[in-house]
């Protein structure tokens, strides 16, 4: 059974920046039929991405992911759809490059399990918790997109 619409919190990391993958990191999520509802280019502080990564505090790798992420610009969106949460992970792909599955962003683009180009939400409450760290109510538009009635059907119950 579906979630109905969703929001889920997609990080383009420094890595996707500096290698100029922006376009098409986008250009998936918009292909897929998937909406963008905020986006910007920022600079993450150690203080949010402390917040951001809370769960791994106290594992090996902490120090260096957020050195990482904090060590150049990310652009940031809020990507909706019917079960965003899931639909963005699957486009994600594995966590690490190397393992991640051709036709993924991952998959196609990258060889680091540390440097894997986005960061996708991997629950619905952690894209509710990601997306408040990152935007406030104003920065993300709400207006439905107007081809909506050919990305989704009514009759299988796809959109609520
Ligand atoms: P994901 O949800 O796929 O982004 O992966 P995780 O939440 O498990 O990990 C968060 C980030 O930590 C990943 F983007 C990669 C990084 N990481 C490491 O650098 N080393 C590890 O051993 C595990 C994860």
């Amino acid at each position: 059974m579906g979630k109905g619409i969703e929001s889920s919190l997609v990080i383009i990391k420094p890595d996707g920046v500096q290698r100029r993958l922006i376009g098409r990191v986008i250009t998936r999520f918009e292909e897929k039929g998937l909406t963008i509802r905020g986006m910007k280019m920022m600079r993450v502080s150690s203080a949010l991405a402390g917040e951001h990564y809370a769960e791994h505090k106290k594992k090996p790798f902490f120090k260096g992911l957020v050195e990482f992420i904090t060590s150049a610009p990310v652009v940031v969106m809020v990507i909706q759809g019917v079960d965003a949460v899931a639909v963005v992970r699957g486009l994600v792909g594995a966590t690490n490059g190397r393992e991640a599955a051709p036709g993924t962003i991952r998959g196609d683009h990258g060889m680091s399990l540390c440097f894997n180009v986005v960061h996708a939400s991997d629950s619905s409450a952690s894209a509710r918790r990601e997306v408040a760290l990152y935007f406030t109510r104003n920065e993300l538009v709400g207006v439905p997109p107007a081809d909506y009635s050919y990305i989704y059907e009514n009759r299988d119950g796809s959109l609520v």
